[in-house]
């Protein structure tokens, strides 16, 4: 049987995950959170999870470092998705990518700064509504930019807001909806097809018996 490496990353995707995974018959060996590993067996014997950043999870599928993983909308939408074959909405991890700025900010003259770690969606975004903006990549903590004066607005991804209720901020402007999604090599689709199948099978299964018990 061809072996597969699913990649996944540590937090919010890898708590919302394993329970699916577990209903697929795909379960760890060792506790993550509890290991310096990074590479780890599973019930599956064709199966092995690699625990990496999330912003490097379409990377590592992309380029068959991985076989599956799981990634937000937000993460593919910024990386370019065309690379991989996106076969499955999780349906978790749910937020949204928005615009905010400062609570009831005037509108800006000239130029609007917009601080973010999503340069290419912000990017694209302005450009579509025929913005011009400066754009100012982050890597963290985007709620701080505005009230160090450091830009008008940011572009983050926004669950309960209370992150930025508690700095001074609201939403302003949705970007797109956001959930989980599994991504596929698509070299690995083909390849180890009698593997990666079943798997997209079960997970599609216990994905929809959630929906319909929270129906
Ligand atoms: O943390 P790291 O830099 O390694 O990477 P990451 O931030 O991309 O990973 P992680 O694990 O934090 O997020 C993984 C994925 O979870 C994201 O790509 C999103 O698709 C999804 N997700 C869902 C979220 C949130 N909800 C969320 N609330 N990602 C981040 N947040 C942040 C939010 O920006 C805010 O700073 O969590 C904070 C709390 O949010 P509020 O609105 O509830 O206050
Ligand atoms: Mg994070």
């Amino acid at each position: 049987m061809s072996q597969i490496i699913i990649a996944l990353s540590k937090g919010r995707i890898l708590n919302d995950t394993l329970p699916l995974l577990r209903e697929a018959g795909i379960d760890l060996l060792d506790d993550p959170e509890k290991s310096r590993k990074l590479i780890f067996p599973t019930t599956h014997a064709a199966v092995r999870i690699v625990i990496i950043r999330a912003t490097d999870v379409p990377t590592y599928v992309e380029n068959g470092a991985a076989d599956i993983g799981v990634a937000g909308k937000d993460v593919l939408m910024e990386h370019g998705g065309g690379g991989v074959y996106e076969p499955l909405d999780l349906g978790i991890a749910r937020c949204k990518l928005m615009v905010a700025g400062p609570v009831n900010a005037p509108a800006v003259q000239g130029r609007l700064r917009v601080a973010t770690k999503f340069v290419n969606i912000t990017q694209r975004y302005y450009a579509e509504k025929g913005e011009q903006v400066e754009l100012i990549k982050l890597y963290g903590s985007m709620e701080l930019a505005p009230l160090m004066g450091l830009a008008d607005r940011i572009v983050d991804v926004v669950d309960t807001g209370k992150t930025l209720k508690e700095n001074g901020l609201e939403p302003t402007e949705l970007i797109a909806h956001v959930t989980s999604r599994l991504i596929v090599n698509k070299a690995a689709m083909k390849m180890k097809h009698a593997v990666i199948q079943p798997i997209i099978d079960r997970l599609e299964a216990a994905v929809a018996r959630r929906a319909s018990a929270a129906a």
